[in-house]
């Protein structure tokens, strides 16, 4: 199993919805992720999306992600033109980071309970909430 390419798409997946470079599409992400609508987005909705994006990627429904999965997820995420996102973020760390329990698989509650370390620094005042102005300054990085 390749994790590391897991792990580039999983990342552009997940960010890419909550940071896309589309005002509006970021927009129509974020109010599908800000679940109690109180316009700034928990990590425990971000990880809620997560569920949700593990279920759409896990075509065989097996509750893991095998390399077919990851690369099916790749080639939209090349289509969307993100990919360049994907290869700035450390994949190697962010691979080992998702993958908790190290045995190369991404199970889903490895997948869900991950949060990029792009999200992770955004989150600047560390009260694991991104306000609009914490979203506002990722997009702009
Ligand atoms: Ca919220
Ligand atoms: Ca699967
Ligand atoms: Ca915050």
């Amino acid at each position: 199993m390749n994790v590391k390419l897991l792990a580039g798409v999983m990342l552009v997946v997940a960010t890419g919805s909550a940071c896309a470079a589309d005002g509006q599409k970021a927009r129509k992400a974020f109010r599908q992720m800000d679940l109690n609508g109180d316009r700034a987005l928990q990590f425990t909705e971000l990880q809620a999306a997560r569920a949700n994006l593990f279920d759409r990627l896990d075509a065989n429904r097996d509750g893991v992600l095998d390399e077919g999965e990851a690369k099916a997820a790749l080639q939209r995420v090349r289509e969307g033109g993100r990919l360049q996102m994907a290869t700035a973020e450390g994949l190697d760390t962010q691979a080992r980071r998702m993958d908790a329990n190290g045995d190369g698989r991404v199970a889903r509650a490895e997948f869900a309970q991950f949060i990029p370390d792009r999200l992770l620094r955004a989150d600047t005042n560390g009260d694991r909430t991104l306000s609009l102005p914490e979203l506002k300054a990722l997009r702009q990085r």
